[in-house]
């Protein structure tokens, strides 16, 4: 096997979390995918910085602080503690961590701002900003709420939060309200610094023509540059935040210095390992790949590219945008108590970092949303991880460690070669696409390989009649472990690392490259008594957690609820969201007993036509009939249906009708049963077969 040869580094990045809040499972959706990007790429032997650190300023942390009673500075050290060392439990492995607040980061955003106004991109301007006449104070960004002008939405003082995700300028936000006191707020003029975004609109449109990354975060970029852009507001009245060079009653907003932390941060590693940082972001000699939410694509696509041009830095090459995550089908909110915490809710409920991993990057593709629910999250790691490949290592390892104590003797067959050097070929273009979901079931599909190859070859037979060929199966079913320990560590490097050490190596998995794919095993290593690698996630709990997130709902609930001095509420504002609240709930109850499902669940289902051949009732039962369908396979379907009280034998026999072929089979009265023949009933209990519009041949496809 033969590596590709990558021309230039790349710098890693993903989107800086605010150290203002516990870090919830929405976090995940990002850092996750990106560190097995990471990994991905160093096995195929690309040089890779990896960079992330704290959001520490803004009105997102001072106006938390104020809530918690603390001072900024207090605020983001608490939390900036926080992700850092969650980050490293989760397993996301970032060569630097910094803080926008450190030295670097005041050095670099200055030069940037010095940079954009010696070249006159910046210029200064009166603008209207929502000033609150009983706090006595503007009212920057979060301190503001109302209505955003694009959509209607209930919105923030500087974006669309709620509805259209536009970032939102002075003039865009009517009906503005004080966020602290609710108190209409009215607009005081002030003298604030602007970038000239406008000016760039040429070079951005060609930045985009070449940028890289997912479509969405392109597309959506394109569609904003042909409205054309605003001129930008860069300046804020607080006191937290690096001070505006020239103008020390201002500091930058929030979004300048914020996205200048990527290169802070390089700095910071290149100082302690002796490197240089301009060879990322100075000298276009690296890709710059960001990892970040999908609602802050503007922010990556056309505000951050367009400072880095005015200042002579380079450009990104690939911007990497993660679908939203909703938590059992409802949008994710802190404040209305769906949200599953890291920490508390996942880790120390005992789950390994491995299962969330495989469950945030595999679910769905990288732009869609996901859907949490625990539900789902047990299903896959049962059905998936513990039952193919975990099963398929566990078991065959104890087999060989129990037997021989060694990796056995024999010759490694080309098909096994062959087979890993596909699935690295084919998993790694996904993963060079962002296509992490096709990344891992490419991956899965070798293990599925691994256990019919095992199963097939019956070992535990072979060892009493051929212990030669016995030893040769075995060997063959190693290399295929090893293979999938090196193409699975990026997802789970955790549970892959163990899986590796117990098959007698002893360099770190981590650093193995995809090159070692095709060496074969050393027949006589002794091997290491394997422990079952992936635990099947038990019902109780699910239940545990589950319960877990529904006293965080009731608990958001009542302290959502007005308060009880009986008080009219005070606003249109507060009667827009509290009518906002009712209204989903109202449609939520409306739902209640139709459940919102992905597509990718519906398509789980695999359904057929079928032609019944034969129908017969079955003895001691008087609602049930044996049915035998053809669904177009080799041997016709024998089927358990509860049709006698509708159908009569020969009504049914003959009839083309609708098929779920990929049910468990189930035992109905001592019958099995290999399917479900579909019906549909109406209020009055009248039931009665789906068939197609016209007769179709056995095995048609549902879809
Ligand atoms: N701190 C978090 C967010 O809006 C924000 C990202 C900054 S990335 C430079 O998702
Ligand atoms: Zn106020």
């Amino acid at each position: 096997m033969k590596l590709k040869n990558y021309e230039k580094p790349a710098v890693v990045t993903c989107g800086l979390p605010y150290a203002n809040g516990k870090a919830h499972i929405g976090h995940m959706r990002t850092y996750i995918p990106a560190d097995i990007y990471v990994r991905a790429m160093r096995k195929a032997g690309r040089e890779i910085l990896f960079i992330c650190g704290s959001d520490t300023h803004g009105t997102p942390v001072v106006v938390n602080a104020e809530k918690e009673g603390v001072t900024p500075k207090e605020l983001v050290t608490v939390y900036h503690e926080h992700f850092k060392n969650l980050f490293e439990t989760m397993e996301i492995e970032f060569d630097a961590y910094g803080t926008t607040d450190d030295p670097e980061n005041y050095n670099r955003t200055k030069d940037i701002i010095n940079k954009n106004i010696e070249a006159n991109h910046v210029f200064k301007q009166k603008t209207d900003v929502a000033y609150c006449t009983k706090c006595n104070m503007f009212l920057p960004d979060r301190y503001v709420e109302g209505i955003c002008a694009h959509c209607g939405e209930i919105a923030r003082g500087d974006e669309c939060d709620q509805g259209c995700g536009r970032p939102l300028g002075s003039g865009e936000l009517l009906n503005p309200v004080c966020a602290v006191c609710k108190t209409p707020a009215v607009y005081k003029e002030q003298e604030h610094y602007y970038f000239k975004l406008s000016d760039f609109t040429k070079r951005l449109e060609k930045f985009l023509e070449n940028l890289k990354g997912t479509e969405n975060a392109i597309n959506y970029s394109k569609g904003w540059l042909e409205q054309g852009l605003k001129d930008w507001c860069i300046t804020r009245n607080l006191s937290w935040g690096i001070p505006f060079p020239g103008a020390d009653d201002l500091v930058v907003y929030v979004w300048v210095d914020a996205p200048i932390g990527y290169i802070a941060f390089t700095e910071q590693w290149a100082k302690k390992n002796n490197e240089s940082w301009e060879k990322y972001w100075k000298e276009n000699n690296s890709d710059i790949v960001h990892f970040i939410g999908g609602d802050i694509v503007y922010h990556h696509c056309i505000f951050w590219p367009a400072m880095l041009m005015g200042a002579g830095y380079s450009t990104p090459t690939d911007v990497v945008a993660s679908g939203m995550l909703k938590i059992e089908n409802q949008k994710f909110s802190k404040s209305r108590g769906n949200v599953v915490w890291v920490e508390e809710d996942y880790l120390e409920q005992g789950f390994h970092p491995d299962l969330l991993r495989y469950y945030l990057a595999g679910y769905t593709s990288h732009t869609k949303e996901v859907n949490f629910s625990w539900k789902i999250f047990q299903d896959k790691i049962n059905t998936e991880l513990v039952a193919v490949l975990g099963n398929f290592i566990y078991r065959s390892m104890l087999f060989v460690y129990r037997n021989f104590g060694k990796i056995p003797n024999g010759e490694i067959e080309p098909e096994i070669i062959e087979k890993s050097n596909q699935t690295f070929e084919k998993s790694f273009e996904a993963l060079e696409n962002y296509e992490f979901k096709k990344y891992i079931d490419t991956i899965m599909e070798l293990a599925a390989f691994g256990n019919g190859y095992f199963q097939s070859n019956e070992p535990w037979n072979l060892i009493k009649t051929d212990t030669k060929k016995c030893e040769h199966v075995l060997l063959n079913c190693m290399q295929i472990v090893k293979s999938l320990c090196i193409l699975f560590e990026p997802v789970a490097p955790g549970k892959m690392e163990e899986a590796w050490r117990n098959l007698g190596f002893d360099v770190s998995l981590k650093s193995v490259k995809y090159d070692e794919l095709t060496v074969p095993l050393s027949p006589g290593t002794p091997i290491n008594k394997p422990e079952i690698l992936f635990k099947k996630v038990e019902d109780e709990k699910i239940e545990v957690v589950e319960k877990i997130a529904q006293a965080r709902l009731s608990e958001a609930d009542i302290k959502s609820k007005p308060d009880k001095s009986g008080k009219d509420p005070k606003n249109e504002n507060e009667i827009k969201s509290i009518k906002k609240t009712k209204n989903e709930e109202e449609s939520m109850e409306e739902n209640e007993d139709i459940k919102i499902i992905t597509i990718d669940d519906f398509f789980k289902t695999d359904i057929r036509i079928g032609k019944i051949v034969s129908a017969e009732p079955i003895p001691k039962s008087d609602k049930l009939y044996k049915v035998i369908v053809d669904v177009g396979e080799e041997n016709p379907r024998q089927i358990v249906s509860g049709l006698r009280d509708y159908y009569t034998e020969e009504e049914l026999t003959g009839k083309t009708v609708c098929v779920i072929v990929n049910l468990k089979t189930a035992k109905l009265r001592g019958v099995e049963s290999q399917g479900m023949v579909l019906a549909a009933e109406d209020e009055q209990g009248n039931v009665r077969l789906l068939t197609p519009d016209e007769v179709m041949k056995p095995g048609s496809k549902i879809r």
